[in-house]
């Protein structure tokens, strides 16, 4: 079944309550208050403009735009025309967008207003901004047609980055989204009137999937904020039963002047997952508001994986049960379970594991076990009962205020720059972002100041990506096989984002 089909028929019956409620229309600023029929007719116009374009099924679309209702209607018209959707992060600069444009091949592109030029005719896709797609599709009928779409049909590809600093998509089907959202909608228990707060990026697993989907299948409000800010969120709590957010969202609602239980009277549910939220933030929470957290657990390849409980025990510093259907084992090095307790890549099968990575039949193949499960790359113990803490990560990435950062990618950058013979980027303790990026270099002649580093970078690399600490030193260290040792830089550099 068509992702889209399900959420129609979940909320055809409420479709005149409201759906997205854009932040104009929360500070009286302008905008006014979607409802479902709005997005659901918006989407329907979309979809009839992609179709317009050439867009067949299977075809990508891909999408580089402001968050805005507009975008959510994007969304869900390309699912409705059998599209693949494409997101990618707004952040991402003109040398970034082109490999993926390159890479995925899409129909169409849709980027914000600035930057976009048509290309020559018949010539690559179509590239379009979100306003002019906008007008276009608001000049036809809407085509309420949903085009029908089997479970192994892709309805998205999301890029991430790989080990070796290149990029890869993971494809998602229509039945990864479908068993996700309906299993996360009912292990958290979603009721008539819930509210959700979005704050997120929607260019992201967390923010497209896993919050619009619960809410979408509940036909809920959503408080729609274009980023997080705290006191905005603050602000808008006491309208809302259910805020979704990174860890970083946690810490600086906590560091919010009296933040406390009277803010948090209508919630029901906070959830935190993409990166680890730690036990300090999550004992100060339910210290000062009453509420215990609940930390999920997932990743681009495989949508939420594990969750800790709705009811029964929350407990910090782990990522709960496996979600319904879901299988989760560690494994040690000799590729067999460890015992429950000890520390193992974790690995995982079940209806949310993606279908590869994009034109990459062999790293998804070094990435599958032969009886159908996936290397995580993450660290875990399983314990007897079946209850996931997450250790470490053996794949080497930073996760940055719930961004990941591959490091090979800016070494990549790094050493490309005149006056750098070679670097190490690794992550440290960052008390708001979880970790900061760190670069350690080896000159070639003078240092470099660290402005002009980041000014080099800057062209190329997303600005999130961006090592803000330098060090220089006079060798990398390196084990017998020439291997950079990067325990060593992390263990001497894990001060270097302390105050
Ligand atoms: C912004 N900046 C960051 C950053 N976010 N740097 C490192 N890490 C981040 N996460 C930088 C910008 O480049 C900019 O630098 C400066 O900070 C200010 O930008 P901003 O946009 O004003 O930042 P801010 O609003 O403070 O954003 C922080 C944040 C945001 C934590 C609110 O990053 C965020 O919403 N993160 C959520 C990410 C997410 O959704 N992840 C889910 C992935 S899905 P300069 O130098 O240009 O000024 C996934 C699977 C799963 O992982 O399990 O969910
Ligand atoms: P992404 O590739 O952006 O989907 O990021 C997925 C990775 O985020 C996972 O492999 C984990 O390393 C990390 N992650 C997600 N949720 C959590 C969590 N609750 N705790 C710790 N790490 C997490």
């Amino acid at each position: 079944m068509n992702l889209y089909a399900l959420l129609h028929e979940r909320f055809e019956g409420a479709l005149d309550c409201p759906s997205l409620v854009p932040h104009g229309a929360l500070d009286g600023t302008g905008d006014s208050a979607w409802t479902y029929r709005d997005l659901d007719v918006a989407s329907a116009r979309l979809a009839g403009a992609l179709r317009r374009s050439g867009v067949e099924p299977g075809d990508r679309v891909l999408v580089q735009i402001p968050k805005s209702a507009e975008a959510v209607a994007l969304y869900l018209g390309v699912l409705r025309c059998g599209g693949v959707y494409v997101p990618l992060n707004t952040a991402y600069t003109e040398r970034e967008v082109a490999f993926f444009v390159a890479d995925a091949s899409p129909r169409v592109v849709v980027r914000g207003a600035a930057g976009v030029g048509e290309p020559g005719a018949g010539e690559g896709p179509r590239a379009i901004g979100i306003d002019a797609l906008w007008r276009e599709a608001g000049s036809f009928d809407p085509d309420p047609t949903i085009e029908a779409r089997d479970g192994d049909d892709l309805a998205a590809i999301c890029y991430t980055s790989g080990t070796t600093g290149r990029s890869k998509g993971a494809m998602i089907t229509h039945r990864n989204l479908t068993s996700n959202a309906l299993a996360l909608h009912r292990i958290w228990g979603f009721e008539p009137g819930d509210v959700l707060l979005h704050a997120l990026p929607i260019f992201h697993v967390h923010g497209l999937f896993v919050a619009l989907h619960t809410a979408f299948l509940n036909a809920s409000k959503v408080l729609f904020l274009p980023r997080f800010d705290a006191s905005e969120v603050r602000r808008l709590l006491p309208e809302a039963t259910v805020l979704m957010g990174v860890p970083t969202f946690y810490s600086r609602l906590l560091a919010e002047p009296g933040f406390g239980s009277a803010d948090c009277e209508t919630i029901r549910l906070f959830v935190s997952g993409s990166a680890p939220l730690t036990e300090a933030v999550w004992g100060d929470f339910e210290a000062r508001t009453g509420h215990r957290i609940l930390e999920r657990y997932g990743m681009t390849e495989a949508g939420m994986i594990t969750s800790n409980p709705l009811d029964g025990e929350r407990v910090a510093g782990t990522v709960g049960f496996p979600l319904p259907d879901v299988e989760v084992r560690a494994v040690g090095e000799d590729g067999a379970e460890v015992p429950a307790g000890e520390v193992g890549t974790l690995e995982i099968r079940g209806p949310n594991l993606f279908a590869g990575y994009w034109g990459l039949p062999d790293k998804t193949a070094a990435e599958m076990r032969g009886d159908g499960f996936f290397v995580t790359g993450d660290l875990a113990s399983v314990d007897g009962e079946g209850r996931v803490t997450l250790v470490g990560r053996d794949k080497d990435l930073i996760i940055a205020g719930g961004f990941n950062v591959y490091p090979k990618e800016v070494e990549d950058r790094l050493d490309e720059i005149a006056g750098v013979a070679e670097s190490a980027v690794i992550g440290a303790p960052h008390a708001d972002l979880g970790e900061g990026v760190v670069a350690v270099l080896v000159a070639e002649g003078a240092r470099v100041e660290s402005d002009t580093l980041r000014a080099a970078l800057g062209a190329g690399l997303a600005s999130y990506k961006h090592p803000r600490r330098f060090f220089w030193v006079d060798e990398l260290p390196r084990n017998a096989m020439g291997k950079v040792q990067k325990n060593i830089l992390r263990e001497r550099y894990r001060d270097a984002y302390d105050e």
